[in-house]
């Protein structure tokens, strides 16, 4: 079972990945702050952005230290592996939960207290586009709005996975979740590391539950997404299957 403390509330962090985010990781972080949670802290993951995201972030842990702190990746950036690195040093540092999100403010900080609230009663909770009350900007071109559905009902056909938003990167996650998960056989790089912890999540016999979000468009900064990106995706939800196919709930990592 998880560990509570008084308030029955878990400490989260909050792990969000930057690539060239500079205009949004200062809003983002004194957003996340003002949430009324119990005592949060945030994780920025950058991968050496070009455009000074990082000293930024920097500035940020200075001015906010024990709340805000930073974790520079060097060498080859990816997602995935910005994810397995910040969620390994949230375990490390003590987290009792760990919430995961963008830092454009597609995903909406507010949401965050929608998506810590049933972690008493669930391993993983998925910030889904795709269940009653879930919604993608309006402005969406239609041809976005069609691969994102596409995308998610090809991954969920292959796996076979109950999970409606699987390509979401909006989640909570309790911390004997994580510490269940075998992180070092988590092999995406990119975008396509949320399917796969999914993935496995459902296929280790976790709690998962699905509260619906609106994915806003981001505002400021450009998007990382690219043709091989997709292609990556495309490819990697077979990788993902013949890699995780067997695990069962008795495969949890022993922590
Ligand atoms: N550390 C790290 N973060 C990344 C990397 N690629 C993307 N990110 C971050 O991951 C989050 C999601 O990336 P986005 O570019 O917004 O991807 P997206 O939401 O699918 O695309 P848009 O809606 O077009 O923005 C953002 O906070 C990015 O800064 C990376 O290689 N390393
Ligand atoms: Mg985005």
């Amino acid at each position: 079972m998880a560990v509570l403390n008084a308030s029955g509330q878990h400490r989260p962090t909050i792990v969000v990945p930057t690539y060239n985010e500079a205009e949004n990781v200062g809003p983002m972080v004194e957003a996340l702050l003002a949430l009324d949670l119990h005592e949060q802290s945030v994780l920025i993951v950058d991968d050496a952005s070009p455009d000074g995201t990082g000293r930024i972030a920097d500035q940020l842990a200075d001015q906010y230290p024990s709340r805000v702190h930073v974790l520079h990746r060097l060498g080859q950036r990816g997602l995935g592996r910005a994810y397995v690195d910040g969620f390994r040093w949230a375990l490390d540092h003590g987290a009792e939960a760990v919430v995961q999100m963008d830092c454009d403010f597609s995903h909406a900080p507010r949401d965050v207290l929608r998506l810590v609230a049933p972690l008493s009663e669930y391993h993983v909770v998925i910030g889904s586009r795709y269940v009653e009350g879930g919604e993608v900007a309006e402005d969406w071109r239609l041809g976005r709005e069609v691969l994102s559905w596409w995308a998610n009902l090809y991954t969920r056909l292959i796996l076979r996975c109950p999970v409606r938003d699987i390509t979401g990167g909006f989640r909570a996650w309790r911390r004997d979740a994580l510490e269940g998960i075998d992180l070092s056989a988590i092999g995406s790089q990119g975008y396509i590391f949320q399917v796969e912890m999914a993935y496995v999540a459902s296929r280790l016999g976790y709690r998962m539950v699905e509260v619906p979000i609106y994915f806003a468009d981001r505002q400021l900064g450009a998007s990382k997404m690219s043709m091989q990106v997709k292609l990556e995706a495309a490819l990697g939800v077979w990788r993902i299957w013949s890699r995780h196919r067997h695990l069962r709930p008795g495969d949890r990592a022993s922590v």
